[in-house]
This record gives C-alpha cells, structure tokens and sequence, in this order.
C-alpha cells in the first residue's frame, strides 16, 4: 500500500497477509471490527480452523467519537508503537507485544490478549482481579520512574521528550480535562438534569479554577517521565492471572501524576458506580465495594511503596541521592494525582468523554446522585490534594460523600 486508506473487516484480511506471516496458508480468515474507544479503527483476526488470532490498530485522520469533523494529526501511531517497545522492555512484557507498525496506513500490527477482558468491563460484572495492585504499581513505578531523569541519563531523556513531543493529542487533555469541565458549553456532554447543578457548584466555584489552572499549567511544563498518558481502566486488559496495558497513544514527557490519577480516578468512579448499582442488593454491595476500597487502597499504596523501592535501587542523579529529595519528589507527585484524580473525575462526568460506569446507572435517581456526588467527590479531591497521599486518605473523602 503506497497511499492510506480506512481499512475495513474485508481489506484488512488481504492487508495482515500482504504484511505478515502470521497464519497458515489454508487459514480461514475473518475479521471483526472491536474498537470502542473514541479514536481509532480496531480490527481482531481470526483463523476458524484454529482460533489463531491478532489485532490490527488504525489511526482515523479524525476523532471517531465526533462523528469525523474533528481532523487529528493520524502520526500518533508512530508514537504509540515507541512506547509501546519501551513500555515491554522495562516491565517486561505488561503491554502487548508490537508485530509491525506501517507508517503510510498508520496501522499497528500487534498480540491479540482475547483471553483478558477491558477492566472497566469487567468492574462492571463485578469480577475481582486478585493481582492486579501488585501488577499495575510494578508497571507504573517502572515505566515512569525509569523514564525520568532521576534516572536516565540526561541528554538522553531530553532526546526522548524531543521524540514524543505530542501536541495534538496533549491538546486534547489540556482541553477536555483541564478546561472545558470547569466552564459551561463547548465540547461538554451534560444530562439535562445536572445542567444546573454544574453550573452552581463547579462553573461558579472560582477557587476551584484557581486550583485546576495550577494542575493544567504543570500538566504543560513538568516534563518529569515517559507517560502513558491516557491510563483509565478502558485501558487496560486484565484476567484472573495478569494485567496488560494498552494504548498509550497519548503517550509524552508530562507529569506521572497524570498517569496515577487516571487510574485511581476511574477505580473511584467504578466504587460510585457500584454504590448506586447495587442499592437493592447489600449484601452484594458491601462483598464488591470493599473489593474496591481495597483494590484502590493497595494500588495508591504499593505504587507509592513501589516508587521508593525502585528509587534506592536505580536513581543515578548525584543531587537525586541527596537524603530527604527523594521523599519530596515522591509525596509532590501523590498530592498532585490526587487533584488530577478531581479533574478525571468531573471530566467523565460533564465532559465530552463520559464513562459508562456513571452512564449507566439505569434508575434516574440514583444515576443524578451518582454524577453529583461524583463532581463534589471531585472538589474535594482537587481542593484538599495537599492532604491526600495514601488509599486510605481517599476513602476517608469517599466515605464523607458517598454514603
Ligand atoms: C477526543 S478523545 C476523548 C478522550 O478519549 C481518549 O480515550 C482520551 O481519554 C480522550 O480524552
Ligand atoms: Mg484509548
């Protein structure tokens, strides 16, 4: 293919073998198109003789989830496949494995992980993931800390930031995280029914843009490590046995709270989810809200222990080294998750990326209590970030909310 061309469950097929050797001659192909995030062409493979299966990921030249009429640069690829390398050497494989990358058909040819399911999904039947906290704190502390200059070598990670420079998707967070929640209109997606609780309690709350101005303005200049930079639970795959990261595509040199707080963020926001589902079913909901509280607990806790851990065996900086810095640079980095946590939080809510989670809730009532309690959850966070630092400094503010 010498020009780019949408591909579609019939041309990948033709495409996957022009490429790559991958299935056997006699194979009996056919493709699905799975993509449900709001960018990019998702098809998975299969051989019926065989089960043998592998995913084809293509940019759109537009944000899917707009309908077309929203251009975005389709070079993100290329960015997504570097980290994606980087991300499996340095935690050994908790991200699937690239094949091929095709810079014309801006298409990733990469491992299908058909026997895990999207975490948000399965949140949502309430299935448990025992390993996850210890999984995914070992691939935040590792991705992150050992992108930084704490530990690479400077001119090296100052090459790096050059190379991921990402502005059109980075565009996309500073606007649809850090601003448009916080005012009224634009590209924000509201139901009816909180159109004016929106308005009176984050709109009006001046002190709170203060805040969020603060959180947007290090988002742009703290060029600390490689993130991932989009890690909510529609990211990640998980099973009984393991977890696997997907799509960074929004991959930069930004601030590693951004990556913790996405994460603690929509656990939080599942928690919500759940407290409002199962309202009728208590035994139910206290047996998988504690799962939660406990998932959320081990996951800021072990990424924090995680962090000092990897900090005392891989830091190289001679100024890094010095007692005390390495308590300031890591408790600056869980006070800030904490306010990006408020920010993620009142996104999914009014913004023009929701989560199913809150979505959903079918009963009208308890879906308009879920969403503003959601949005005051969220104030707290930003606001008091100062005094959030560990899981259980989280459940104290859920616990004063959601009750
Ligand atoms: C226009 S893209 C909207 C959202 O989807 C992605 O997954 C990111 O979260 C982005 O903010
Ligand atoms: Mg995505």
């Amino acid at each position: 293919m010498d020009k780019y061309f949408e591909l579609d469950n019939d041309s990948v097929i033709g495409y996957i073998n022009s490429k790559l050797d991958f299935f056997n001659d006699d194979a009996e192909l056919s493709s699905e198109e799975i993509g449900d995030g709001n960018l990019n062409l998702v098809f998975r493979i299969s051989d019926k003789k065989n089960g043998k299966s592998i995913i084809a990921k293509q940019a759109l030249p537009y944000v899917r989830a707009s309908g077309g009429d929203w251009p975005l640069d389709i070079g993100r690829g290329a960015i997504e496949k570097r980290i994606l390398d980087i991300e499996y050497e340095l935690t050994e494989g908790a991200v699937p494995k690239v094949f091929f990358y095709d810079e014309i058909m801006c298409c990733m040819v990469m491992e299908d992980l058909s026997n895990y399911i999207i975490m948000r999904y399965g949140l949502l039947k309430f299935e448990k993931y025992p390993n996850f906290p210890e999984q995914i704190s070992d691939f935040l502390a590792k991705s992150l800390l050992l992108t930084s200059d704490v530990v690479l070598d400077h001119k090296d990670k100052k090459a790096n930031v050059k190379d991921f420079i990402n502005p059109e998707l980075c565009e996309i967070t500073e606007q649809l995280v850090y601003t448009e929640p916080f005012h009224v209109g634009a590209r924000n997606k509201l139901e009816d029914a909180i159109v004016e609780f929106h308005k009176e309690n984050v709109v009006a709350d001046t002190e709170l843009a203060v805040e969020v101005a603060k959180l947007k303005f290090d988002f742009m200049n703290n060029a600390q490590a490689l993130l991932h930079g989009d890690l909510h639970t529609g990211s990640i795959f998980v099973n009984a046995e393991n977890t696997k990261v997907i799509d960074p595509e929004f991959a930069f040199y930004g601030p590693i709270a951004y990556d913790l707080a996405c994460l603690f963020a929509n656990i939080i926001m599942n928690y919500i989810s759940a407290w409002y589902t199962l309202k009728e079913e208590p035994a139910k909901r206290d047996d998988y809200c504690e799962y939660l509280r406990d998932t959320l607990v081990k996951t800021v806790d072990l990424t924090k222990k995680k962090f000092y851990d990897l900090w005392d065996s891989s830091v190289t900086d001679q100024m890094a080294k010095t007692p005390g810095f390495r308590e300031f640079y890591i408790e600056d980095v869980f006070i800030n998750a904490a306010g990006i946590v408020g920010c993620e939080m009142t996104r999914r809510t009014v913004g023009f990326a929701h989560v199913v989670d809150l979505d959903n809730i079918k009963d009208d009532q308890s879906r308009y209590l879920a969403k503003t309690n959601n949005l005051l959850l969220a104030k707290e966070y930003i606001k008091k970030r100062s005094s959030i630092s560990t899981g259980e400094d989280y459940l104290k503010l859920l616990d004063s909310i959601i009750k």
